[in-house]
Order: structure tokens, then sequence, then C-alpha cells
């Protein structure tokens, strides 16, 4: 049986332009012609939001075209969501993920959360603009392997230190493991904070994650 392949580059030009109903109709296509949803990601929407990115800091695009692109890119990632979830496998740890307070960038945290999930992991995402007292509350509460802090702003990354302080003096948590990520977080900050680990991208963050909870 033969089906014409959909061309995926235009996704990345959907996102880029911010438009959403064809970034979602793209994106169905390809689910419908069977496309490896992981490489619709990595190869398509992620370099689009690097290039909106690029576009931005070059002040040929404003706030505006950051957030519909930012919407185009979610509409699509709706869709592929559960096709990079797990299929029906026990959970091999459980994640509390979230981005941290005064930062409302979720489509990188969200991409994180959608590939451990795929992994296999039990994701609870507390969203947007998460006060450190909620990370702890809620991990606690869920008895969490991994609190996962996505933060992409420089002013917001310093709130990572104060998440991994209130765990740190929480008793209940004293096996839990915090990895962290977003644009401005490097390895260097993650080790002055005292971070469990660090990945610049979602793959890395599952690879990292199975690599704590089998020490
Ligand atoms: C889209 C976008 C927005 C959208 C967000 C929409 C949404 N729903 O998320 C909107 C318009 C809302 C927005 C707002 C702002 N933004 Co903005 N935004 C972006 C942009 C273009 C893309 C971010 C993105 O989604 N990237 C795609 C995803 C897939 O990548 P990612 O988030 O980096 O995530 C990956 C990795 O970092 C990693 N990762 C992420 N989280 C985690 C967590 C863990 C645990 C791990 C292990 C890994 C990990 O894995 C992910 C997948 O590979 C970036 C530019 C950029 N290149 O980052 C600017 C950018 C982050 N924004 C910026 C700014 C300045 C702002 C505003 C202050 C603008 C303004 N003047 O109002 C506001 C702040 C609002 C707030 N309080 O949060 C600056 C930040 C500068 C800085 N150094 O602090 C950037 C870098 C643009 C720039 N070049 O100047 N933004």
């Amino acid at each position: 049986m033969t089906s014409s392949q959909p061309d995926a580059s235009k996704l990345y030009e959907a996102i880029l332009t911010g438009d959403a109903p064809a970034a979602t109709e793209i994106t169905q296509a390809a689910i419908d012609a069977q496309v490896d949803p992981q490489k619709l990601v990595t190869e398509q929407m992620i370099p689009a939001m690097d290039e909106v990115g690029r576009r931005f800091e070059q002040g040929e695009y404003f706030v505006p075209e950051l957030l519909i692109a930012g919407r185009a890119m979610k509409g699509a990632l709706n869709l592929l969501r559960p096709l990079l979830a797990a299929r029906g496998v026990e959970p091999v740890g459980r994640v509390v993920i979230g981005t941290v307070k005064g930062d409302m960038h979720d489509i990188g945290k969200g991409l994180v959360a959608s590939m451990l999930e795929g992994a296999g992991f039990d994701v609870i995402d507390l969203g947007v603009d998460v006060p450190a007292e909620k990370f702890v509350a809620q991990a606690a509460e869920k008895k969490a392997d991994i609190i996962a802090l996505s933060a992409l702003l420089t002013t917001t990354m310093l709130s990572i230190k104060d998440v991994i302080q209130a765990m740190r003096k929480n008793e209940s948590l004293n096996k839990c493991k915090v990895i962290i990520g977003g644009a401005p977080v490097t390895q260097q900050y993650a080790d002055t904070v005292g971070a469990d680990g660090y990945s610049s991208n979602a793959n890395g963050a599952v690879s990292l994650a199975r690599q704590l909870l089998s020490a």
C-alpha cells in the first residue's frame, strides 16, 4: 500500500508564521500518513520555535508574533501528545513538573512532560507560574520520585533555587530528585543550585530521569 507523505516542512512555516489552523491541519495529515511524531517535533516544530526566538532577538518579531507562534505550536503538540505518550506500561516513576513562579512559558515544559509520559513515567503537570510551596506540597502528597522545573527567563530561573531550598527542608522528600531545564539554564547553574540533573532538551530529560531512578 502506498500513501503520499505530506510535506512536513510546511509545519515549520505554519508555526513560524503563527498559522494555527494550518499547523493543526498539517499535523493531522502527517499523523494520518503515519509520519513519526518524534520527527515532527524535533525536525520541524522545535527548529521553528528557535527561529521565532531568533527573530524576536533581532527585533524582527514582537510579543504578538511570539504568542501566535506559541499558539500554533501548542495546537500541533496537542494532537501529537497522545502519540508520544506511553502504551499502557507500568509507570517507571512519578514526576511532578511545572514552570517556575513568574514564568508563563509552557511549550518546552509540555514537551518534556509528553516525552516523560512516552517513556512510561506518571507525570503530574502543575502548569505555569508555580510557586515553590506548591511544587513541594504536590511532590510530597503525590510521593514524587522527581521534581522537574522549567524556566525560560533569566529572571525566573532564580526561582529554581527557591524550589530546591524548600524541598530540601521537607523530610518526606529526602529521596526525591530534582531536574531542571529551559533556555537560560546550564549545567553550571544546576551545579550551583544543587540540582540533581540538567538537560538542554526533552530527550535528555528522559535519559536523566531514568538514570536518576536507577542510581
Ligand atoms: C514562545 C515564547 C513566548 C510565548 C510563550 C508561549 C507559551 N505558551 O509558552 C510568550 C509570548 C507568552 C512569551 C512571553 C515572554 N517572553 Co518569551 N519566548 C518565547 C520563545 C520564542 C520560544 C520559547 C519556546 O517555546 N521554545 C520552544 C521550546 C520547545 O523550547 P524550550 O522552552 O527551550 O524547551 C526545551 C529545553 O529548554 C528543555 N527544557 C525546557 N524545560 C525543561 C525542564 C526540564 C526539567 C528539562 C530537563 C529540560 C527542559 O527541553 C525543551 C524541549 O527540548 C523564546 C525564545 C527561545 N528561543 O527560547 C522567548 C524568550 C524565552 N522570551 C523572552 C522574553 C523576554 C519574554 C517576555 C518577557 C516578553 C515581554 N516583553 O513580555 C514575556 C515573559 C512572560 C512571562 N512572564 O513568562 C526571552 C527571554 C530573555 C531572557 N534571557 O530572559 C526569550 C529568550 C526571547 C529572546 N531571545 O529574547 N514568550
